[in-house]
């Protein structure tokens, strides 16, 4: 009995400092923004009530029930003033659940609601969802879309890695109580669907990510764009190319949407994952382009490379070098806090500003796409500094 109101005691304490533990920003060299020093949410933030049965009486010994492996890639709303996470929660059993966390200043003190998040299913039962995009959308419901995750039926047997990725649509008013519509309909593979904010033509947006496989992009040209006459029976009828994949670029492999773009006056300012493959698997980074107001599938500027990649302690986890975001908030007075994962195993928050982001997504020079035109970019800025 002393052993166990002992190791609760402890386990409380840390748990609670844990959580009280104020963030420090630091500035990045480049000016884009701040990194915040500590993650935002990790394993160790989840409930102890979530893990532990803490009755003496059926588990004298205090031991964990359910181990929680990663908390990552969370979608990001600011809600009534409360700065919210939907967390991708995953266990030690590889199954990863959707859960909200709330933070007075969105930078710090994040704690979970009390349950994680109730999902309804919809046809053949999901095996894994996650990285979900929260849209607060101009018809005045909160969509969260996700992957959804289902073993291949026509794998062949042996074959017990081969999945379909499809998307998942629901919608709440609360973010309690989930309506779960019908995935999304499409002849292809898809993650890392987002909902664009506002209707445009009187039908729902999506961006979508074909892709030939489960894993390969394939013919699957980038981020695509789609219309659908109806979120409740969503299909992706026509889908172009707005952001495309290039040889030899960050996006080489694949690219998808991180979370839905900010309307700001030069256009909408979208965040971006970029995927390339070397030798040391697949490197995942972040990068930002911007689109027309009028045609947000309309690409009108984009820098070379990434704004975002995997730096110290952010390159190791479950699946080292990977960045990710699916969330980001601005606020009022135009702070962005971006939310973005490490290496699939924590989540972090860098802080920076729209004016910052414009005058970047604007004043830095696009992909030249060879070497000499990267000198060539490097040149024009030294002669400029001969000038001053
Ligand atoms: C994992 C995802 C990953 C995907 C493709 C899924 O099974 O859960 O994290 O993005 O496979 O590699
Ligand atoms: C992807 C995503 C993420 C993950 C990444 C790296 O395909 O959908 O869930 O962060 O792979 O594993």
């Amino acid at each position: 009995m002393v052993v166990f109101e002992d190791k609760l005691r402890i386990l409380k304490k840390k748990h609670e400092t844990l959580l009280l533990h104020a963030n420090v920003p630091a500035e990045d060299p480049s000016g884009w923004y701040n990194r915040y020093q500590y993650p935002v949410l990790t394993p160790d933030h989840i409930p102890l009530n979530w893990r532990y049965d803490l009755n003496p009486g059926t588990n004298p010994r205090l031991l964990l029930r359910y181990g929680i492996n990663a908390v990552f890639n969370a979608g990001a709303i600011l809600w009534e003033g409360r700065y919210l996470l939907v967390a991708r929660v995953e266990g030690f059993d590889r199954k990863s659940f959707f859960a909200i966390a709330e933070s007075p200043n969105g930078t710090d003190n994040f704690r979970f609601w009390e349950r994680p998040v109730f999902m309804p299913e919809w046809g053949e039962p999901t095996t894994n969802v996650y990285d979900m995009r929260l849209v607060a959308h101009q018809d005045g419901w909160i969509y969260g879309i996700f992957c959804a995750e289902r073993k291949d039926p026509a794998a062949l047997p042996g074959d017990l890695s081969s999945a379909i990725a499809s998307a998942g649509i629901a919608r709440t008013r609360d973010l309690v109580n989930w309506e779960r519509l019908p995935d999304l309909e499409s002849v292809s593979q898809q993650r890392n669907v987002v909902l664009h904010p506002e209707f445009i033509d009187g039908k729902y947006a999506l961006y979508t990510r074909p892709q030939d496989g489960f894993i390969e992009a394939g013919n699957g040209g980038g981020i695509g764009w789609a219309l659908v006459d109806d979120i409740t029976h969503a299909r992706v009828s026509r889908e172009t190319i707005a952001n495309k994949r290039h040889y030899h670029t960050i996006k080489e492999l694949k690219n998808g949407e991180g979370p839905a773009p900010l309307k700001t006056s030069k256009g909408w300012l979208h965040l971006a994952h970029g995927v390339r493959n070397c030798a040391a698997g697949l490197r995942y980074v972040l990068y930002l382009y911007m689109t027309s107001l009028d045609e947000p599938w309309r690409v009108i500027a984009e820098p070379a490379g990434y704004f975002m990649a995997p730096q110290g302690e952010e390159r190791i986890g479950d699946v080292s070098n990977v960045l990710f975001s699916n969330g980001w908030i601005r606020k009022e007075d135009g702070t962005v806090l971006i939310y973005y994962a490490s290496s699939d195993s924590r989540t972090h928050v860098a802080s920076t500003s729209e004016d910052i982001l414009l005058d970047y997504c604007f004043n830095t020079a696009p992909d030249g796409m060879t070497s000499a035109a990267s000198v060539g970019v490097i040149n024009d800025i030294i002669n400029r500094n001969s000038q001053i």
